[in-house]
């Protein structure tokens, strides 16, 4: 007589049926459900696990490196002692919110350029932290959940009086 032989199988919750995981899966997560069944024209015993990733936090399967559209109509306009910026945010579905970021010398480049003005999901601010005279170059990046952040096209610049 062989030895029995233990395989695991996966709960498909959309087909409503069990598989066999080949190969046996590597990452281990919490079970929340077990049964055993025996397979007795093969002689092998199932192990049927139930896992629930969100148990131990795992994040989804499949990540989301997307980063939602650039804002559009992204304007910046001088007003006394202040630069009032207006924009339109992406349609994206997962989009959160857009980080404005202001140089005084060139527009900047990346989410580490500049110094950040603005973080939120409204679409409009006023930069009151400016001083007559000078230039102002303002980067829009879009940002989702993740957060993966847009390429930062959105680009706009006043001189404040
Ligand atoms: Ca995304």
């Amino acid at each position: 007589m062989s030895a029995a032989t233990a395989i695991v199988e996966a709960y498909n919750t959309s087909t409503d049926t069990w598989a066999t995981k080949t190969p046996v899966p590597t990452t281990v997560h919490r079970v929340s459900a077990v049964s055993v069944s025996r397979k007795i024209y093969v002689n092998q015993i199932a192990l049927h696990f139930i896992y629930d990733p969100t148990l131990d936090g795992d994040p989804a399967p499949t990540g989301d490196t997307a980063a939602p559209a650039d804002v559009t109509g992204f304007m910046a306009t001088a007003e006394d002692g202040q630069v009032v910026l207006d924009w339109t945010n992406p349609t994206d579905s997962d989009f959160a919110g857009v980080m404005i970021r202001r140089g005084t010398a060139t527009f900047p480049a990346g989410i580490a350029s500049g110094v950040e003005v603005f973080n939120g999901a409204g679409a409009t601010f006023t930069d009151t932290a400016v001083t007559s005279g000078t230039t102002y170059f303002y980067t829009a990046f879009a940002f989702d959940s993740v957060p993966n952040h847009a390429l930062g096209s959105a680009q706009a610049t006043a001189t404040a009086f």
